[in-house]
């Protein structure tokens, strides 16, 4: 289908949409400068995301792990919201029911003004005291390695899941419920491959909602989904608006 009339399509169905879910991966926040996981960029050192996002690899080296989520900090530091983060924050505050799902750390969709957010896979300017669990803010560039909790002296670690975590109970609750009751859900900029987020496409579908990508390539989703549009998101999200 011709991306404009797929983009019509989903223009058409989102003014009569009663409820609007949204799901985003790295992809929307590649044009703000924020490498991607799975592309030419996505390395660092030559690690691979999956070798150091794990609570092994930080229970084995917590400098190397550390040493790359400062790394990750430095750079997003310097970066903003683009289109795309913003034309969602106008999407929510024109439809009432309207729920965004992301998948990034970088904290871009809040600093954009996104509140109707899950942030699934938790986010990079938090961290947790592998001791006394205490979840706290920290904006430090760079943050001291190794970085101690002020209350008990515990190790930090990332307030992110790694490869093996659960995902927050209460999180999950709220994809969910947003899965279930959307009639409108927009996968915007994720390769579909990480799970439990690979598979709400699938989730929002069977419950009869109408579901579209808007992606730079195709995905595994691709063939799922009512329409794909290929593009970049901070060109296709703000068209959808118009
Ligand atoms: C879980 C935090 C239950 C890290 C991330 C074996 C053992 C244990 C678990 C598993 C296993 N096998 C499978 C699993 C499940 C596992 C999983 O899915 N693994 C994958 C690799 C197969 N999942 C988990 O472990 C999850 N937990 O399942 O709990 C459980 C518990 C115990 C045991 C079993 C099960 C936890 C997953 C969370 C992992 N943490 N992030 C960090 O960021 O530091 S995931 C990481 O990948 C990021 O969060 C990222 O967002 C996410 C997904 O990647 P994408 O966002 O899609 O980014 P990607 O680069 O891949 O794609 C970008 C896309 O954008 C591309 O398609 C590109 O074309 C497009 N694009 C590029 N530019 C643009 C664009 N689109 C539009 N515009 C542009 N300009
Ligand atoms: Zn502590």
């Amino acid at each position: 289908m011709e991306s404009n009339s797929a983009l019509q399509e989903i223009k058409d169905r989102l003014v009569k949409a009663k409820s609007v879910t949204v799901l985003t991966g790295a992809g929307i926040s590649a044009d703000s400068g924020v490498p991607t996981f799975r592309g030419a960029d996505g390395l660092w050192k030559n690690y691979r995301a999956e070798e150091l996002a794990s609570p092994e690899a930080f229970e084995r080296d917590p400098k190397l792990v550390w040493e790359w989520y400062n790394w990750r900090r430095e750079l997003i530091a310097t970066k903003s919201p683009n289109a795309a983060h913003i034309a969602l924050v106008e999407l929510e505050k024109q439809i009432d029911r309207f729920w965004l799902i992301t998948q990034n750390v970088d904290g871009l969709h809040p600093a954009a003004g996104s509140k109707k957010l899950s942030e699934i896979h938790g986010n990079i300017w938090k961290v947790r005291c592998t001791d006394c669990g205490r979840v706290e803010g920290n904006h430090d560039v760079p943050i001291a390695i190794l970085p101690h909790c002020t209350t008990c002296r515990g190790l930090l670690r990332p307030h992110i899941v790694w490869f093996g975590e659960s995902l927050d109970s209460e999180d999950l609750r709220n994809c969910h419920e947003a899965l279930r009751s959307c009639d409108l859900f927009l996968i915007i900029g994720t390769s579909g491959t990480v799970y439990p987020a690979a598979s709400f496409g699938s989730v929002a579908k069977e419950q009869g909602a109408f579901v579209a990508e808007l992606n730079l390539d195709p995905t595994p989703n691709s063939g799922l989904v009512d329409v794909t549009v290929q593009g970049r998101a901070k060109d296709l999200v703000p068209e959808l608006l118009k």
